[in-house]
């Protein structure tokens, strides 16, 4: 007994009211210790982003930006063939569902109307010193059904000589490094947090590169400015205390470790950058998954970076072990400095996304279910498994801890896979079998497993 004297609640909701709901899984023994919001559910249905960096080092690529000296002047900003809507189509190709804009990266350039400071679109030539990228960008998202979400670090600005985690160190527009300019440092953050955060509509994922100093710290104080324009984002490496915290999985090659839990113990906060342990823990307090960062070539976030391209078989394991390691996997695209986007790049793209819907086209079978030990028919003709998708109803938490796959080929079940964590979702590769029919058995779990999807598929 039961759901409601538990009082375990559901995004604000009661366990009771949830069952009621989504129709399933009643309480049962221990409970996952937190819950994701619903900002978290929606998320992590997304599954793929797109995160889109340009910035003005590109059109003087041999600049260093922690120089904090000779910076690329506003003039040479103006990508004369930047066409937004390719943009969206490379999204659209790799079957991204959200979309990042880096609005401003550590050079400091601010790439929308902004008052906050002169090194940004008002005094490039680019759209007349009309230009709004923000604007465009937001705009053609929405058009296109994909939601937008911004960039835009606290933590390094060489225009002002601020470095990680977000202090003036050099002498820049503000002034040498001094108590005063820390303060003024904090104020332009606000700024443009505020004018970010309220000019551009609803924003689906907001990144704090790096985390945020803490306003105690002499950082900027971005909580209520998020409460009052974006209480519903989701937050890369946001302030400590804020809700819907995502966290980085401890690389930037699109991999991260298994398990990886959605739950982690107490953020963890040094001096502002925020790393939270990568794999997580199953019992930790704070639900904060995991969001895997990458570019197209290894280490190359501009197009201006020098470097090889990541192989198709290279993709298709980083999307396994990203997506299908419970996490959203966020791959850049690095439009050049004309603003266009590669057509090399634009064909990988497209050959990324269809191998994943071509991979996940025909199940040979697919069921859901509750409970400790579901059962999976395949169709007689249906060919060798080579992998099974499991998802957990994530509403009631990440509940199975350990689990294993059987196949039964007529005469026995034999193990072909053992697991732990499943949360959003797990894709389990194993050697291919014939089987009549797939067993899913938990072995261990927090509460009663409640499995949103179990399916099993070919590997071509
Ligand atoms: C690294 C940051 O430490 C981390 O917080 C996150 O923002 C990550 O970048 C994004 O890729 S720093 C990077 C140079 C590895």
């Amino acid at each position: 007994m039961t759901d409601v004297t538990r009082r375990e609640f559901i995004g604000g909701m009661s366990m009771a009211a949830a069952c009621a709901a989504f129709g399933t899984a009643a309480a049962e023994g221990p409970q996952p210790a937190v819950l994701p919001s619903k900002s978290h559910l929606e998320w992590a249905d997304q599954e793929i982003g797109m995160f889109f960096h340009f910035d003005i080092p590109v059109f003087k690529p041999r600049w260093r930006w922690r120089t904090f000296r000779n910076l690329p002047g506003p003039e040479l900003y103006n990508p004369a063939k930047l066409d937004i809507e390719q943009w969206m189509a490379a999204a659209e190709a790799i079957g991204a569902k959200y979309v990042v804009f880096v609005a401003k990266h550590c050079s400091g350039f601010l790439q929308w109307q902004s008052d906050l400071y002169p090194y940004g679109l008002k005094q490039a030539p680019w759209r007349g010193g009309k230009g709004d990228l923000v604007r465009e960008f937001t705009d053609a998202a929405r058009r296109h059904g994909l939601k937008p979400g911004l960039y835009a670090s606290t933590t390094a600005n060489s225009f002002l000589g601020a470095d990680n985690p977000g202090r003036v160190k050099a002498k820049g527009w503000l002034g040498a490094p001094s108590p005063e300019t820390q303060k003024r440092y904090a104020k332009i953050c606000e700024g443009m947090a505020e004018e970010l955060w309220s000019r551009y509509g609803e924003l689906f994922e907001i990144w704090f590169d790096g985390g945020a100093l803490a306003p105690s710290a002499g950082g900027p104080d971005l909580i209520p400015i998020l409460e009052k324009h974006q209480p519903d984002a989701i937050l890369f490496g946001g302030p400590k205390d804020a809700k819907n915290l995502i966290r980085w999985v401890g690389n930037e090659r699109g991999v991260a470790p298994y398990p990886c839990w959605s739950t982690n113990g107490r953020p963890t906060q040094d001096d502002g950058t925020k790393e939270f342990r990568y794999p997580g823990h199953p019992d930790g307090k704070v639900w904060c998954p995991g969001e895997c960062d990458v570019p197209l070539k290894p280490g190359c976030w501009f197009s201006t970076d020098r470097g090889r391209y990541w192989t198709p078989d290279e993709l298709m394991t980083m999307y396994l072990h990203s997506v299908g390691r419970n996490c959203n996997l966020l791959l850049n695209c690095a439009p050049m400095p004309d603003g266009s986007v590669a057509e090399e790049d634009m064909k990988r793209y497209a050959a990324f996304g269809k191998a994943i819907r071509v991979r996940y086209a025909h199940p040979l079978g697919r069921t859901e279910g509750d409970g400790a030990t579901i059962e999976l028919p395949l169709a007689k003709d249906a060919g060798p498994a080579g992998q099974v998708v499991l998802a957990e109803r994530l509403q009631y938490g990440e509940r199975v801890r350990e689990f294993g796959i059987e196949a039964f080929d007529g005469g026995k079940w034999t193990k072909v896979y053992s697991g732990s964590c499943i949360g959003h979702k797990h894709i389990a590769c194993f050697p291919p079998v014939r089987a009549a029919r797939l067993r899913l058995s938990v072995g261990k779990a927090a509460g009663r497993p409640a499995i949103r999807e179990f399916s099993a598929w070919r590997v071509s």
